[in-house]
């Protein structure tokens, strides 16, 4: 290979309803990407073990859901490939030598598990103090160059860049020896000549790279708020939309005209993000239209865009969903597909590390 093929890998854990946030900051920016380079875009069922088993059957109902959601926000499975994680091996084989890559100390310093574990980190499970370590695999093993994911998740991605980092550095002698390396396209001191693995770009970008809670403008909107009035999710119909938006925590005053107006003032930020990236807009543009007014002209409006923009998809991902068939074989095609690609890269890892092939 002369140079890493492009190719964009990302996805969505099944626990839980979708949120906007999922939405905006994830899977509404992968459907212009189908159109430009090869597309994967897993349901990531593995990842939803790691904070607790959740009920075997609400986890495989959530994976069509997702999955549901995908094609209904123009997904396309004749474009890109879509399946379930733990259907295609290759990543948990690849997550585990990447346990015996990555170092404790680089784990240590992930925010996410100190915010899930909490007070309880004793008690946490193994799984989700090495999820990055799959994460990094999950993309891997495609040789994903590209991942365009929320803010939420620059971290992983750095920690993937590091395990590709150390990996292409461990095994440099032996990946040049095999042939099986790519120039690096961008050479640097920190790594030898030919990868096997590409240091994976980051796509975090736009006004909604990170959207917060409508009831608190300073925490991320989440799939596990116990309060459901913080987030919207993709089953809310057009009336609780409207609640929602109505009820959204805000401050007495007016909208400002410029975006430096905003600093200081999360929930006004919060709401003037999630309008311009419905909008397709800038929140410089938002506030064009807006600067001045206060929130009880501008909440409706943003009411009116979001049920305006979500609910054709929440129409057809209710239909979809009934469709059980039709996902499952959406899903079973995408694992095969999947499969073809990361066989032969476990296959060369394998190699490189010096596993024995006696098959
Ligand atoms: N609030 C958000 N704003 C922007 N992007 C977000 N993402 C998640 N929340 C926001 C992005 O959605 C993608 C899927 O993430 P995930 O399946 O790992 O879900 P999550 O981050 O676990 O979602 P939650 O809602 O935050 O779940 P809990 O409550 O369990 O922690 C990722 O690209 C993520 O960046």
């Amino acid at each position: 290979m002369a140079e890493f093929q492009p190719r964009v890998f990302s996805g969505v854990q099944p626990t839980g309803n979708l949120h906007l946030g999922n939405y905006l900051g994830a899977v509404s920016r992968w459907v212009p990407l189908q159109d430009r380079m090869p597309t994967i875009f897993c349901v990531v069922d593995s990842h939803a073990i790691t904070a607790g088993f959740p009920d075997p059957i609400e986890l495989s109902e959530a994976t069509r859901e997702v999955t549901a959601a995908y094609m209904a926000a123009g997904i396309d499975p004749n474009k890109s490939i879509i399946f379930n994680q733990s259907q295609v091996r290759e990543h948990m084989e690849l997550a585990w030598i990447f346990n015996c890559v990555a170092r404790m100390g680089w784990l240590n310093r992930m925010t996410q598990f100190k915010e899930k574990a909490g007070k309880n980190k004793e008690n946490a499970s193994v799984g989700l103090f090495a999820y990055p370590n799959l994460m990094a695999a999950d993309i891997l093993a495609y040789r994903g160059t590209h991942v365009p994911v929320g803010d939420d998740q620059k971290q992983h991605l750095e920690l993937t860049r590091d395990i590709a980092t150390k990996f292409n550095n461990d095994f440099g002698d032996r990946i040049k020896e095999l042939g099986i390396g790519v120039p690096n396209p961008t050479p640097s001191p920190e790594l030898p000549e030919q990868l096997y693995f590409p240091i994976t770009e980051p796509m975090i970008a736009g006004p909604a790279t990170r959207i917060m809670s409508l009831r608190d403008g300073t925490k991320k909107m989440s799939k596990s708020d116990p309060s459901d009035l913080s987030r919207i999710n993709l089953t809310d119909d057009a009336d609780t939309i409207a609640k929602k938006v109505r009820k959204a925590k805000t401050d007495p005053d007016a909208l400002p005209s410029e975006v430096g107006g905003l600093e200081e003032r999360p929930e006004a930020d919060n709401l003037v993000g999630i309008f311009a990236a419905l909008d397709g807009s800038s929140k410089e543009d938002v506030l064009k239209t807006f600067g001045g007014q206060q929130f009880s002209a501008f909440k409706p409006a943003l009411a009116e865009l979001a049920v305006t923009k979500l609910s054709p998809m929440t129409d057809e991902m209710r239909r979809l969903k009934e469709d059980k068939a039709q996902i499952d074989a959406v899903l079973k095609d995408g694992a095969e597909k999947a499969s073809a690609i990361a066989e032969p890269v476990l296959k060369d890892v394998r190699k490189i590390i010096g596993f024995l092939d006696v098959r």
